[in-house]
């Protein structure tokens, strides 16, 4: 039986998510923009709708550029608010998962999926499910995605990429060399710029000519392992599996007040075990964060959140608290009520990185 693999991608997610938000923005150029802070316009934009991107805007252009494209054309310019997409992205990928046999998330707007089993491997069945979980993304949370199936995590990948945006892309197995060939080899799924030259040098440009290289040079070239994974990726036969489960996008911890209060310093000693469990799963599940939200619900019930977001990743418990109690000193004056009950929220979590590379250095050097 030949295996279904799925790959979803939300359309121009970061932008789409503030469309959804503001629908006034719809029908003309919007751009997503990280504002560095140096001057009023320094910084990058994030991503940028389709409107904005037929005038050659494109995610990773300074700001400044962006604006000059869009001279005239009245663009919307919206601050990142990547805590706001995290979780949107955490909401699909729970409903998403509940849809097949394995959902493996990659990134904040896209996932691998395994259909096998509940298709029994049918390809007409897949389609139908792919159909109701672009339908459900778009239900329940106004979005769309583009999706590809195939036999292969590279085959539904360069499906998805190829059905953007908001299409449907299926490579029944027969179909699979006839879809590859033609594609370029730089757009194969883990093909950087690098190794796309290195191919190039060797005379491969295309997925098909790829597919017709001796293995064994490429595994010369590239080492066994990934060497092996080109050869048969171009061929659509890669053999990854989809590795299910859910990797967190945020630790939370809410407590109940022993008494009603509004006061920061009165807040931030009963949260503090709330601080140290937060922290303590970041630490024990290996993850930076980069975002400190303070949750109160007041005595009305009413939910008021404040957050703020760094640059560079943390780990620092000492940080938590600080920061938690600024936050909580900032919604304590906008708030005419008490908090009942006060929580801390940490986001924008990474692997982190630093730690596990300075752990195997610690580990070499013995
Ligand atoms: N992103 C970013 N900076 C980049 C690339 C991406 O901040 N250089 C963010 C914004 C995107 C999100 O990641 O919305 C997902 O990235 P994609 O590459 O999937 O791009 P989009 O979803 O924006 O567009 P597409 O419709 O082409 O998938
Ligand atoms: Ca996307
Ligand atoms: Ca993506």
């Amino acid at each position: 039986m030949p295996r279904v693999i799925g790959h979803v991608d939300l359309d121009y997610f970061f932008a789409q998510v503030e469309e959804v938000e503001n629908p006034s923005l719809k029908g003309k150029p919007a751009i997503v923009c990280v504002f560095s802070g140096r001057t009023e316009d320094s910084g990058v934009v994030s991503t940028a709708n389709y409107e904005a991107r037929k005038f050659g805007v494109h995610s990773g252009m300074p700001i400044v550029l962006a604006k000059k494209k869009l001279e005239g054309k009245d663009p919307a310019v919206i601050r990142m608010e990547h805590e706001k997409y995290e979780v949107v992205s955490a909401r699909i990928m729970e409903d998403l998962e509940g849809m097949v046999d394995a959902l493996e998330p990659t990134g904040i707007d896209e996932a691998f999926f395994d259909i096998t089993t509940s298709t029994a491997g049918d390809y007409e069945r897949a389609r139908k499910l792919a159909v109701s979980m672009k339908e459900s993304i778009l239900k329940n949370e106004h979005l769309t995605c583009s999706v590809g199936l195939g036999r292969s995590k590279a085959v539904a990948k360069l499906g998805s990429d190829s059905a953007k945006p908001a299409g449907l892309v299926v490579v029944v197995p027969d179909a699979t060399e006839s879809f590859l060939a033609p594609l370029q080899a730089s757009q194969l799924y883990g093909v950087g710029p690098k190794t796309a030259s290195a191919l190039d040098q060797m005379g491969i440009k295309t997925i098909g000519d790829l597919s017709k290289a001796d293995p064994t040079d490429l595994e010369g070239h590239f080492g066994r392992k990934f060497g092996g994974y080109l050869s048969a990726a171009a061929k659509g036969l890669d053999p990854e599996p989809v590795v299910s489960g859910l990797e967190p996008s945020q630790f939370s911890r809410i407590v109940t007040l022993k008494r009603d209060t509004r006061n920061p310093q009165e807040v931030l000693e009963q949260l503090s075990e709330g601080i140290e469990y937060v922290h303590g799963k970041a630490k024990s599940s290996a993850k930076s964060f980069r975002t400190i939200a303070a949750i109160g619900i007041l005595t009305d019930l009413s939910t008021k959140t404040k957050s703020r977001s760094f640059e560079t990743p943390i780990y620092d418990p000492a940080l938590i608290r600080d920061t938690t109690l600024v936050l909580f000193d900032e919604l304590s004056k906008t708030v005419t009520k008490d908090f009942r009950r006060v929580g801390v929220r940490i986001s924008g979590l990474a692997d982190a990185e630093d730690q596990t590379s300075l752990s195997q250095f610690s580990r070499g050097a013995e």
